[in-house]
């Protein structure tokens, strides 16, 4: 049975509100049962649909309760940011159902000591799966409240031993035309690409994602494993990752490639820091009608700030 340890993201059953949320969280307990390496998922866990903000965070404060209140699964499911599947929100869901993800095996190149072509299985092993709920914030102003399944990007990082002049760390999505036909047309130059500094990486709020919901990644949300940033921009949250590589200069991120004017390497959330073309200083939670404020680090800078103390923000976007 997996132990799940308590930190600041993790809440109590009693702070779940909504009952029908209760209900549909004790059916993914099932469901879930059947999925690739989702087994063992403890029931204490199913039930914690809460705030993941601590007492006194940021995120109470400025946000509220409210603010954590889940996007349902079928809107996480079928709006959907995947060019690899098609331009359209709606294009993952129809375009990545026969998206096939066994065998999948990644890549581990560069300043590493434990580089190897891993089986995802083998490269699993020993990482600590838990639940977080995570806000996303896609750069084109809408935000998800999601309850992710999987492990610290730190632990998979200390597992495969970065050496001393590894500064940042690379990640690749699966190139495929053939089940992805997306990639079919030129929207971006494929494979896509991102990455982030090591520190960035080894930050505890950094995530692999391999579920959501309590269920396995559908291929529209990155199957069958993807990472998670919540205090950037969705398109930092890459999908799908067949490789991961450790560099000592900055490495080529896909949307800084397609527009670097637009699109920067560290893509802070950033309400004072307008995307060139519409303001970031709201958005709008998918499922709701009124627009909320976007917060800087989306809301994390307790945790993350540090990382760029002394950083001039605005032109390093
Ligand atoms: N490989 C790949 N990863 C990607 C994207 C993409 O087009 N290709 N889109 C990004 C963007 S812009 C967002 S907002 C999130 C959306 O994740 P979701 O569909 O699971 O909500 O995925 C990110 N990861
Ligand atoms: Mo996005």
């Amino acid at each position: 049975m997996l132990i799940k340890s308590r930190n600041t993201h993790d809440c109590l059953e009693s702070e779940v509100t909504d009952y029908s949320l209760y209900m549909q969280r004790r059916r993914f307990i099932e469901t879930s049962a059947k999925g690739f390496g989702l087994a063992m998922i403890a029931p204490s866990l199913l039930l914690s649909a809460c705030s993941e903000a601590s007492p006194g965070s940021d995120t109470t404060t400025s946000a509220g309760k409210q603010d954590q209140e889940l996007t349902p699964y079928e809107d996480v499911t079928t709006y959907n940011n995947f060019y690899e599947f098609g331009l359209g929100k709606s294009d993952p869901a129809k375009y990545a159902t026969k998206f096939n993800v066994k065998p999948w095996t990644v890549k581990v190149e560069g300043a590493v000591e434990n580089p190897g072509t891993y089986d995802l299985e083998d490269l699993l092993k020993g990482m600590q799966q838990e639940e977080r709920i995570y806000r996303l914030r896609c750069v084109e102003a809408w935000s998800m409240v999601i309850p992710w399944y999987g492990f610290a990007l730190a632990d998979l990082i200390k597992k495969l031993k970065p050496t001393s002049t590894a500064k940042y760390v690379q990640f690749e999505t699966l190139y495929d035309p053939k089940q992805m036909p997306g990639q079919r047309g030129r929207a971006l130059d494929w494979p896509y690409v991102e990455g982030l500094r090591l520190d960035e990486a080894m930050n505890p709020l950094a995530f692999m994602a391999t579920g959501l919901y309590g269920k396995d990644l559908l291929g529209q949300n990155g199957a069958p494993f993807r990472l998670v940033v919540p205090w950037k921009y969705g398109f930092k949250s890459i999908k799908s990752i067949v490789a991961i590589r450790f560099t000592e200069t900055e490495p080529p991120t896909s949307w800084n490639i397609t527009n670097s004017g637009e699109y920067g390497f560290y893509a802070n959330v950033n309400p004072k820091v307008n995307h060139p073309r519409w303001s970031q200083r709201k958005e709008r939670r998918i499922g709701e009608f009124r627009k909320r404020p976007t917060l800087l680090f989306n809301g994390y800078g307790d945790e993350v700030a540090s990382l760029y103390q002394g950083m001039d923000l605005k032109r390093y976007f």
